[in-house]
């Protein structure tokens, strides 16, 4: 029960030599940075645009540390910055060693890390395990079968199917982002797993070879002086063991929808949450340090029982009550996945909302803009970029985009809410930007 419920959380895996130290020279009671951290998501396309394109950058970011710093915030978590053909707006990561152009260049990170230093505001960085983009040389060199990348990926040979005759995706298994998780690769001439879209193949974390390339990219940023990393979508991490004949599970329906592209159609018994996900990330991490799950409980009872006090008092004490000894309390205020804080909430209770979490004890975790109590922003089907609503239709694609929770940041009342001196923002700005004048 204990495990399951932590495993349907994603995993926060701050991987920091400075944290060793302190683990194994210090006291019991020396708590270390993290455990006291106010962290502050930011997403970079929508921060703030240095250079007039529309699109938000590492210059962008380093220009504001400041503003955070006076935020009360202590560590600030980047949503991905690395090189991307950006079908998921950088969770499709093609080079996990580089950074996307458009963001800017290595030099402009270490110039952001130099920055953030001097301020003494922790870097942590989105971590991607789960996959890699189709573009990913790693993918293309598995399409290939080049040595050492053959078992780069979860790849199938499918079934066939016996009264048509024809190949078939080996599981009736659902991706993320709506339809089946397979993908045929002609080249390769066999199916590929994505449970996210299908420019997002999974890696298989059965092959050492690729758990010790994954290894190497959190040391790669470490050695960049980054403090740790936000685990992404721990729970696909893993698949069930094929069976003896390489066959694997269909899932059964599930009755939570009758939308049969729907991932909750099915359920996720053998493609989520498996044993050895706690294994790698938690009960036998690679790197040393400390770990937080996520806790998601202000976001998730809220919207299912409405905000009350007393359901506020419920979500407290369920935790504090329950939390193992000496680990440290965390309270998520949104992220850019889920509708608007205020949205959520409404706007009349964001100080209130905003205060809760940094007073807990613990470690708050907030995404850009629930600060000034920003909501969501109205994106027409046009406008939609968001695969998750560009892969339904212009009926439901509301129930599935989250680009309304994505706009930019307002940092002024004035011309394009201050977030670009260009004429154009790479998503429309939510309209209540005027209200929000934070010059
Ligand atoms: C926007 O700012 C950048 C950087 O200061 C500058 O190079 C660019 O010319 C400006 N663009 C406009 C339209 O003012
Ligand atoms: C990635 O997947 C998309 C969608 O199937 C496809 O159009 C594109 O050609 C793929 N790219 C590579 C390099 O395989
Ligand atoms: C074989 O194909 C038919 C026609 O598409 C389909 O109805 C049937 O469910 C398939 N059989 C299996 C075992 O998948
Ligand atoms: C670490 O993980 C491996 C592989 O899942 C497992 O065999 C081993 O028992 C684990 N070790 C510990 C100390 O948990
Ligand atoms: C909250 C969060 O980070 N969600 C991400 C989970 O992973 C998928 C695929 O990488 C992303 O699309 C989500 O944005
Ligand atoms: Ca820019
Ligand atoms: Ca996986």
């Amino acid at each position: 029960m204990e495990l399951l419920s932590l495993l349907t959380l994603l995993l926060l895996a701050i991987a920091s030599n400075e944290a060793c130290q302190v683990q194994s020279s210090s006291s019991e009671t020396t708590k270390d940075w993290w455990q006291t951290a106010q962290f502050y998501q930011i997403y970079p396309r929508s921060f703030k645009d240095s250079d007039g394109d529309g699109i938000g950058d590492l210059n962008g970011i380093t220009s504001k540390l400041e503003y955070l710093k006076d935020l009360g915030v202590t560590a600030a978590w980047l949503s991905p910055i690395f090189k991307s053909p950006m079908v998921d707006f950088d969770y499709d990561i093609s080079d996990f060693f580089d950074i996307q152009p458009e963001y800017g260049t290595l030099e402009d990170f270490r110039t952001l890390i130099k920055k953030a230093k001097e301020l003494d505001l922790k870097i942590v960085l989105d971590f991607v395990p789960n996959h890699s983009s189709n573009e990913s040389e790693w993918f293309l060199k598995s399409v290939k079968r080049e040595k050492g990348y053959e078992d780069y990926y979860v790849w199938h040979d499918g079934k066939i199917n016996s009264t048509t005759g024809k190949r078939e995706p080996p599981t009736n298994w659902l991706q993320y982002f709506r339809g089946s998780a397979w993908e045929w690769n002609e080249v390769r001439q066999q199916f590929y797993l994505h449970q996210f879209a299908v420019q997002q193949p999974d890696l298989n974390y059965r092959n050492p070879l690729v758990v010790e390339q994954m290894k190497r990219v959190l040391r790669y940023w470490l050695n960049e002086g980054v403090s740790g990393f936000r685990s992404d979508a721990l729970p696909p991490l893993f698949e069930v063991v094929p069976d003896g004949d390489g066959q694997f599970p269909d899932e059964v329906v599930s009755g939570a929808t009758e939308d049969t592209e729907d991932r909750d159609y099915l359920t996720t018994t053998y493609i989520e949450n498996q044993p050895e996900t706690i294994d790698m990330f938690y009960g036998n991490r690679s790197t040393e340090g400390a770990h937080l799950p996520f806790k998601f409980n202000l976001i998730t009872v809220m919207e299912q029982k409405g905000l009350s006090a007393s359901n506020v008092q419920e979500v407290i004490d369920l935790w504090l009550k329950n939390i193992p000894a000496g680990r440290t309390p965390n309270w998520v205020l949104g992220n850019h996945d889920k509708r608007r804080a205020a949205s959520r909430y409404g706007k009349e209770h964001m100080e209130g909302m905003n205060m809760l979490v940094m007073i807990l004890p613990g470690v708050s975790v907030t995404y850009q803009g629930e600060e000034i109590g920003m909501t969501d922003g109205e994106i027409s089907w046009e406008d939609t970029v968001d695969p998750w609503g560009c892969n339904s239709n212009p009926n439901i694609y509301e129930q599935y985009t989250r680009d309304p929770e994505r706009t930019p940041f307002q940092w002024t009342g004035g011309t394009n809410a201050g977030f670009t001196n260009g004429s154009t923002t790479w998503l429309p700005l939510a309209a209540d930007f005027i209200l929000n004048d934070k010059c």
